[in-house]
């Protein structure tokens, strides 16, 4: 069974769309291993998307990740990193209602930064992701 990292972000967590996005996942068949609401720091925003410092949108990334609490969570499944990225939609949140309409993002995100939710986007990610947001012991 693979594991993948989800996010709630700020955007979706303040429009209440949390619990609707937890049900998505849970219908959708996976089980939730670990799950917790908290804030980051910038240090903290920064530490987990290092990949993109680089990007031209890196600045605004870090601040609208920090701009209110988030809900992590650890879903497994049969090939969860890829099917979690196909529930969601892709990064734009516009494109999303025109080329996936029932995905995460195309239900409650707005745009490219304010897009609802983060999912790994590999393996690779997930194995940096998961134990920069929880420790063992909040993994079940
Ligand atoms: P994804 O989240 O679909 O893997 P990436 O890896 O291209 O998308 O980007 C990482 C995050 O950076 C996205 N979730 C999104 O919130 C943000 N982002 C991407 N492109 C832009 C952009 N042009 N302007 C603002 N934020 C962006």
């Amino acid at each position: 069974m693979e594991r993948t990292l989800v996010i709630v972000k700020p955007d979706a967590f303040e429009k209440g769309a949390t619990g609707k996005i937890v049900d998505r996942f849970l219908s959708e068949g996976f089980k939730v291993r670990a799950m917790k609401l908290f804030r980051f720091t910038r240090e903290q925003a920064e530490g987990f998307y290092a990949v993109h410092r680089e990007r031209s949108f890196f600045k605004e990334l870090v601040e609208f990740m920090t701009s209110g609490p988030v809900v992590a969570m650890v879903l497994e499944g049969e090939n969860a990193v890829r099917r979690v990225r196909e529930i969601i939609g892709p990064t734009d949140s516009e494109e999303a209602r025109r080329v996936a309409p029932s995905s995460i993002r195309a239900l409650f995100g707005t745009d490219k930064g304010k897009n609802a939710v983060h999912a790994s986007d590999s393996t690779e990610s997930a194995s940096y992701e998961i134990p920069f947001i929880f420790s063992q012991l909040e993994i079940v």
